[in-house]
């Protein structure tokens, strides 16, 4: 009974628990959360995905064409770390049920972030066994880059998130995209040419439309190269789907064992489709956890679809049901937010 509840709430949170970056870290050296007014950071109104690959939201998140109050002074060549929470500085980061990669661009400030200017400059996918995301929650939240030696001059730095727990299906992957103002100095390259975002990601691409819980060898991380960070002339090459894994910095482990959903190293609890399955075999369609989910909760920013009235008695099958149906309803996350502490979400 227990395990059943468990799972439930596991369910619940694979559609509740998104995220965003709140602070920036330079050369190990805090910044000071970067959102709210004033901050370095272009917030969005909420930690919502993006789901739709062509929408302008893609660019910097709902909203994000909005300069935020300031830019951080960074130098050319710092350790940039980027500190994700789900919601405020020190809360669950990320449900562990969003694995997928972690890619950062970069693109000139004067451009908004509009046109082909967008210039990949780290990607983490699914490397030694281990997907970003997690490594991600690892540590704490936080993940680093390097600077390019980029030439002085005012930058959006784009850090995204990229959930796959429902990429099974088309439309299902979440884009958490997110900008922060940086401002260079002390550097000389000049950024090449980009991609466009949106634009740079298609809904098929095969590292956007993947199935995270059948067992692969390899991810594709999607959308450009990484740039060399010495070539400014010669603008990343256009989207190279089968290149772009053998570009990754990071050589991919590559035998990596089958994915299973669980992960034995995080501590975290057991993935939905694994511990679903044996409570919940009466219900076929628990195996396949990740299509489980009402529709509505892909719907990105914004709002969350409409909520239906639990009994009040049920039965252990209907409140599955009813969570599954619901499971981004506002009692649903209520539900697993009194929980997240007492699950160490
Ligand atoms: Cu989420």
């Amino acid at each position: 009974m227990k395990t059943s509840a468990f799972a439930l709430l596991a369910g619940a949170s694979m559609v509740a628990a998104h995220s965003r970056p709140i602070a920036v870290w330079v050369n190990g050296e805090d910044q000071g959360v970067g959102t709210g007014s004033g901050g370095y950071i272009r917030e969005a109104p909420n930690n919502s995905p993006v789901v739709d690959v062509t929408s302008k939201d893609m660019t910097c998140n709902v909203g994000g064409s909005t300069k935020a109050g300031k830019s951080l002074a960074v130098k050319a060549g710092d350790k940039i770390d980027i500190e994700w929470y789900h919601n405020t500085r020190g809360d669950d980061i990320i449900d562990p049920s969003h694995k997928g990669p972690i890619m950062t661009y970069l693109a000139p400030a004067a451009s908004n972030g509009e046109g082909d200017v967008w210039v990949k400059i780290a990607e983490k996918g699914f490397e030694n066994g281990e997907w970003a995301v997690i490594n991600l929650i690892n540590n704490k939240g936080k993940h680093s880059v390097t600077l390019p030696d980029l030439a002085d001059g005012d930058y959006i730095l784009r850090d995204e998130i990229l959930a796959l727990h429902e990429g099974n299906r088309n439309g299902g992957a979440q884009f958490y995209p997110n900008c922060i103002q940086i401002t260079v100095s002390g550097g000389s390259t000049t950024l090449p040419a980009g991609v466009a975002i949106p634009g740079a990601y298609k809904a098929d691409d095969k590292g956007v439309l993947f199935d995270i819980y059948n067992s692969f060898t390899s991810y594709p991380i999607p959308g450009p190269a990484v740039w060399d960070g010495a070539s400014s002339g010669s603008p990343a090459p256009a989207p190279a789907p089968a290149a772009s894994s053998s570009a990754a910095p990071t050589p991919t482990s590559a035998p990596a064992a089958t994915l299973t959903p669980a992960n034995p190293t995080t501590g975290y609890p057991t993935a939905p489709a694994a511990t679903s399955a044996p409570a919940a075999t009466s219900a076929p369609a628990a195996t396949s956890a990740p299509a489980a989910p009402a529709p509505t909760q892909g719907a990105g920013n914004g709002n969350e679809g409409s909520e239906s009235t639990l009994p009040k008695t049920f039965t252990l099958d209907t409140f599955i049901t009813w969570l599954r149906a619901n499971a981004g309803s506002p009692t649903a996350q209520k539900l697993r937010r009194a929980h997240a502490r007492a699950f160490n979400f």
